[in-house]
């Protein structure tokens, strides 16, 4: 058990208020939204300057201290909980917008920016900050990278990884890197910006982004298929993607669809019930759009690819067919879901979606299981819900001996077992079926370069040597 950490001293090394210990400060930034409860952190620190971050880090060396990175702690995979009494450095201080560049298209902001607060600020600007998710009015933007998040817009704009122009880290040892400043071409060498973009605080803490913004999107079309049969998606996503410019095509099923309907007190959208709907959104500059997407809509009906289909007349119907999707998740939270979030190649979505529902429902024939996510990026999410009447210890036990078999297949398909949502503590036992041992061999090298000491989110992606259970 390490002794306790010297934080007199750390609160002596910054300006006075920057350290909390109170109780309620402590529960609520020692966890994030994968609502893992553990023993609260020693602390949680709130720095305001670069340099108030990096004396953070040399005290953390000096004293041997584990530290958390904070952000707006949305993530899934428990990334951000403290879970063996570290301090916790939270961002959320470090907000200010800083720079805005109308010809590179730029904005410069602090880890702690929300990631809302930045969309409106590209918006007021004429632009658009493209990465969006239901998480956007508390998710930092220094999280978002930490964790590469996706979102809803991924096919059409990417993820994180995408947006980030330039990085400034302070690593794990203490220094403070200035990576790729912005620029468009950059061919020197290894970029290590890539590093920390998904490294879940393990190498160091982002401090600040220069983000690239994108043109206004155009007026958007929105539509909802019913889908009979699962090979269908991909002809429909084939066909879409032929007509128009999509930006988005997502899945849900029947069961999802029930839940949110229930939970938001609202009718079906579309007559006929079917296991799998999608929603798929276009630009809609002009009439010749709508015409092209409203022709593919004919042909799947007529192709059996959809038995049912609705159109927005609307923005108004836009957000509402989109709030079927979205509040998924929401609508499913109190059932306290057993979550999985998993990617193959887009090609072979549906023949993966088919595999893993058999392991699936061999293994709960009695569980609700709801299957959503982002088709058009490969991505699915599985969510398992509790059947009544079985304990809760057992559904858990019963969950973790799924996992390995859906990971199997999800290996087979050489797939991911994390699509979007982070590694954290509830999949770095699984890593290894998604990433080979010379690839983790080397993520533990890079790890012992940038976090000698390793203080930085220590036990979270994966365990490094010492602290691997013997
Ligand atoms: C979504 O796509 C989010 O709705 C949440 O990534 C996924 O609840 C989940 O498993
Ligand atoms: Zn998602």
């Amino acid at each position: 058990m390490p002794s306790p950490p010297p934080l007199d001293r750390l609160a002596a090394l910054l300006p006075p208020g920057r350290v909390l210990t109170d109780a309620e400060s402590l529960a609520a930034f020692g966890r994030d939204w994968s609502e893992i409860h553990l023993p609260p952190p020693a602390a949680v620190v709130l720095p305001r300057a670069v340099a108030e971050v990096a004396a953070v880090v040399r005290f953390a060396n000096e004293h041997r201290v584990p530290l958390v990175p904070s952000g707006g702690r949305t993530g899934m995979s428990g990334g951000a909980v403290a879970s063996a009494g570290e301090v916790v450095v939270s961002l959320a201080r470090l907000d200010r917008v800083l720079d805005f560049d109308p010809v590179d298209r730029t904005v410069r902001v602090e880890a702690g920016a929300v990631t809302r607060g930045v969309q409106e600020f590209a918006a007021a600007r004429g632009l658009c900050f493209p990465i969006d998710f239901a998480s956007s009015g508390s998710s930092q933007i220094g999280g978002n990278i930490a964790t590469n998040a996706g979102g809803l817009k991924v096919i059409r704009h990417g993820t994180m990884r995408d947006r980030v122009a330039g990085l400034k880290v302070v690593t794990g040892r203490g220094d403070l890197l200035d990576l790729n400043r912005g620029l468009v071409k950059n061919a020197t060498g290894y970029d290590l910006r890539h590093l920390f973009i998904g490294s879940e605080g393990t190498l160091g803490l982002i401090v600040e982004a220069t983000l690239r913004l994108t043109a206004p999107p155009p007026p958007r079309g929105v539509l909802l298929l019913a889908v009979p049969a699962l090979p269908h998606l991909l002809d429909l996503l084939c066909a879409f993607r032929a007509a128009v410019a999509l930006s988005a095509f997502e899945l849900f099923c029947d069961t999802s669809l029930r839940h949110v309907l229930a939970a938001r007190r609202l009718e079906r959208p579309l007559a006929a019930v079917s296991p799998f709907y999608a929603l798929v959104e276009f630009d809609r500059p002009d009439g010749a759009a709508e015409d092209a997407a409203l022709a593919v809509v004919e042909r799947a009906v007529a192709a059996g690819w959809a038995s049912d289909a609705v159109v927005a007349q609307d923005e108004a119907d836009c957000r509402r067919l989109w709030l079927l999707r979205e509040s998924i998740a929401e609508s499913i939270a109190p059932e306290d879901p057993h979550k999985n979030d998993i990617s193959v190649t887009v090609s072979r979505l549906p023949a993966f979606l088919a595999e893993v529902e058999r392991v699936v429902r061999a293994s709960y024939p009695d569980a609700p299981v709801l299957w959503y996510g982002h088709v058009g990026d490969g991505n699915l999410h599985l969510n398992v819900l509790r059947p009544e009447g079985l304990d809760p210890a057992e559904f858990a036990r019963r969950c973790r001996e799924v996992d390995e078999r859906v990971f199997e297949v999800v290996a087979a398909h050489g797939g991911s077992v994390s699509a979007e949502h982070g590694v954290g503590l509830l999949k770095k036992d699984y890593l290894g079926y998604s990433r080979s041992a010379a690839e983790i061999a080397a993520m533990r090298g890079i790890k012992a370069v940038f976090d000698p000491n390793g203080i930085l989110n220590p036990g979270k992606l994966f365990d490094t040597a010492e602290e691997e259970p013997t």
